[in-house]
């Protein structure tokens, strides 16, 4: 199998983890340039090929660039149909949608910015931000916890771009804003990341992630 092209993601890195993922799912064949994050992304070269100046970015050995991590990743799905990451069925292909957008931007970026608000990203620590974060993070994990009760993957019978999208999720949340209780609240949600991690394609990525004693911390 020859490259399909080169992919601007450091491995692990929470932001690229879900192309990485899907990536070594597929076993597509990629090249990696050499990239250090916050330098090559601002160099003249890389913002010829992508403006916006962000990572995770791909270009195809024809030339065609995208980026945006979600858009990346399912098009590399698409690009080994064999995988499965995508169900053929229309329907199914619209829920694996639905699941990874609402995935995404609901668990992901609201557990991302209590990391940030710990970190001081956004000024001084505010308890109403981190409530107003908290409360949309624990109403989207109720949700999938829900649909995960008798269910092993989040659509169909296989592994699909939602399994991988809401396993890389639980990557950020689990180290920070999932303590003890929250997993037993949600160990359904839990169970279904440890079935994920344990993929022998997906260990790497996902194996080693760490469980948390207590909640993130300003
Ligand atoms: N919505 C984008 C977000 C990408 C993103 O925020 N990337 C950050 C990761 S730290 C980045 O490259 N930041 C560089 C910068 O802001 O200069 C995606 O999901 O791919």
């Amino acid at each position: 199998m020859s490259s399909i092209g080169f992919l601007y993601a450091p491995i692990g890195h929470p932001r690229a983890r879900t192309v990485n993922a899907t990536v070594a799912y597929t076993g597509l064949k990629i090249d990696r340039p050499e990239y250090t994050h916050f330098k090559d992304n601002n160099s003249p070269e890389f913002l010829a090929m992508f403006p916006h100046g962000k990572m995770p970015a791909f270009k195809s050995t024809s030339g065609f660039v995208l980026v945006e991590g979600a858009a990346i990743a399912r098009y590399l799905a698409a690009l080994a149909p064999e995988s499965g990451l995508l169900p053929k069925s229309l329907d199914d292909h619209a829920l694996v949608d639905q699941w990874c957008h609402l995935v995404e931007s609901e668990l992901f970026d609201n557990t991302v910015r209590t990391w940030l608000l710990c970190q001081g990203k956004f000024g001084p620590y505010s308890e109403e931000l981190r409530e107003i974060f908290t409360t949309k993070e624990r109403r989207v994990l109720e949700t999938v916890n829900k649909h995960l009760e008798d269910r092993t993957y989040v659509v169909g019978d296989r592994i699909t771009l939602a399994d991988i999208t809401l396993a890389n999720a639980m990557a950020f949340a689990l180290p920070h804003t999932l303590d003890k209780e929250q997993r037993s609240n949600f160990s359904n949600v839990v169970k279904h990341f440890e079935l994920i991690a344990t993929e022998p394609s997906l260990k790497e990525l996902f194996g080693g992630i760490k469980y948390t004693e207590k909640l993130i911390q300003p």
